[in-house]
């Protein structure tokens, strides 16, 4: 239905696929809603579709588009992140007055989030940057949402979103995360953690498939079985459905038709880098981002073939499939928690960075739905952090810690394994070396520090007192003290 005299609550700006799911979302929960894109055949086209879903307002101008806005007027702009997202923010803040708000709940970068913030701020408007994860499913049948910017934007906006998040438990996917870029932000970290949980799947299925000799179809059931117990979650889910279909045309499974070369389209390679300026090591996350790297390096994957680089003579140890099996979902889930462990790191350091506060039991609680890495172990993440707010580190929450217990020693087979039968399984390994190296005693780094001092004068610090030391390496080798 449509009403040019009705004011809508809510606007949405951009009606490619996630717009205009967002907009009958917002429709079919009743809310009136205005709906503008540049083209207006894409409006055209919704209105003819689903126009009967709900109230919509149609408009082909901005202007019209805002003057169909009731106040403090709300617009979510879903247009192709970057360039466009700054013209329709110009031509929003234009068109607004003052108090009105304008929400991207594009994919964009936290930066340009902050900076955004400020310029709308300086125009008398609200600025919300939301992060909306669930893909077009769940922009239609209900998101996660994680809205930054001020928190009176907040006080207006929550209702209306809550009416359209997904929900679990009668408590919907969305909360207020921080101010400015803070919702961008997480919704950056939790598609980092995405590419580390898909990648593990990944690990998990070569193993099965080239170590264990298993088919598709049977690495399918034993997904779906997984799919019952620890690592309940859509992403198991899904793989196993991806591994039971069987090609249309040839009837071959699916995975051995599809090109085995990763696309991306930069978040994960965003919370890798952001890792990397915050200094938090989040291991699991940036070799998932250079694994995918690798997959799509063709060329050099070819010449390599050809060139039949040296596989070594090793041989792997004869094990019990079941064994084996149990092994990698142990494993599996081991690498999962440490991606999850890193990636709550990460958002820490970015809150304490930017002065957000951000409170990761609120993320452990909208995660649950609507997300691409909804899990049921996010209830364990949430207690961990009701238990303690100030946790050093997930994995040292006690029922974690009991997890571990069961995981390490399969989790530690499955990488001897990997590597005798020459598969590669990078967030598996690089994740176990993480968490040897948060327990070890002594890290080498006390090395590097000595070669820093010897070939650039770096000092070092001493076991035995405080202070800051140098050795004249290229003198006598005394001692001094510099502070
Ligand atoms: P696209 O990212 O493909 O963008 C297409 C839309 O942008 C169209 O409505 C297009 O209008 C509009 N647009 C462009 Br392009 N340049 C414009 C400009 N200069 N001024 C005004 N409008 C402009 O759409 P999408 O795939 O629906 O994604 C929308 C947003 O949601 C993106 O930021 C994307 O990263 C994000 N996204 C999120 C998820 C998720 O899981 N959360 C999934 C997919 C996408 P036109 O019709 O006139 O060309």
């Amino acid at each position: 239905m449509t009403d040019k005299n009705e004011l809508a609550q809510i606007g949405v700006v951009g009606l490619a696929v996630m717009g205009s799911n967002l907009a009958r979302n917002f429709a079919r929960n009743g809310n009136t809603v205005a709906v503008y894109n540049r083209s207006p055949e894409k409006t055209h086209a919704l209105i003819e579709a689903h126009g009967e879903e709900g109230n919509f307002v149609p408009s082909e101008t901005i202007e019209d588009f805002v003057a169909s806005l009731e106040r403090p007027r709300k617009a979510i702009i879903m247009v192709k992140a970057g360039k466009a997202t700054d013209a329709v923010i110009d031509q929003l803040a234009e068109a607004m007055d003052d108090g009105d708000i304008i929400i991207d709940g594009g994919n964009a970068l936290f930066t340009d989030t902050i900076r955004r913030e400020k310029d709308v701020a300086a125009r008398g408007k609200h600025f919300v940057g939301a992060g909306i994860s669930g893909g077009e499913e769940g922009a239609l049948n209900g998101p996660a949402i994680m809205p930054g910017g001020p928190k009176e934007s907040w006080e207006t906006l929550g209702p209306i979103l809550e009416s359209i998040a997904a929900n679990v438990d009668g408590t919907p996917c969305v909360t207020h995360i921080g101010a400015d870029g803070a919702g961008h932000f997480v919704k950056m970290v939790h598609n980092g953690i995405e590419y580390a949980d898909m990648q593990v799947i990944g690990e998990a299925y070569q193993l099965l498939r080239y170590g264990a000799g298993m088919e598709p179809a049977e690495i399918a059931e034993v997904f779906r079985e997984w799919n019952s117990g620890d690592l309940d979650s859509y992403l198991i889910e899904i793989t196993a459905e991806v591994l039971a279909q069987k090609d249309p045309e040839t009837g071959a499974p699916l995975v051995d038709i599809i090109v085995d070369a990763a696309g991306q389209k930069g978040t994960g390679r965003w919370t890798a880098i952001n890792g990397l300026e915050l200094g938090v090591p989040i291991t699991g996350i940036a070799e998932s981002v250079f694994a995918r790297a690798l997959s799509s390096s063709t060329a050099q994957r070819s010449a390599a073939q050809e060139g039949q680089l040296p596989a070594g003579t090793i041989e792997a140890l004869d094990v019990d499939k079941a064994e084996f099996i149990e092994d990698v979902r142990r494993a599996l889930y081991a690498a999962k928690l440490i991606a999850y462990s890193q990636g709550f790191d990460e958002i820490k350091a970015g809150s304490e960075e930017f002065g957000w506060d951000v409170d990761p039991r609120d993320l452990a609680t909208i995660w649950r739905g609507g997300c691409i890495i909804r899990a049921k172990f996010l209830d364990r993440i949430r207690a961990a952090y009701d238990n303690n707010a100030d946790l050093p580190a997930l994995i040292l929450d006690p029922y974690f810690k009991g997890e571990l217990e069961d995981l390490i020693d399969p989790w530690r087979r499955v990488v001897v394994a990997a590597t005798q039968l020459g598969l590669p399984a990078p967030v598996f390994a690089s994740s176990l070396s993480y968490y040897d190296s948060l327990r070890a005693e002594h890290l080498p780094a006390a090395l590097i520090q000595g070669q820093r001092d010897f070939f650039g004068a770096h000092t070092f610090k001493r076991t035995d007192k405080p202070g800051t030391f140098h050795i004249e390496w290229s003198g006598d080798r005394s001692l001094t003290q510099t502070d």
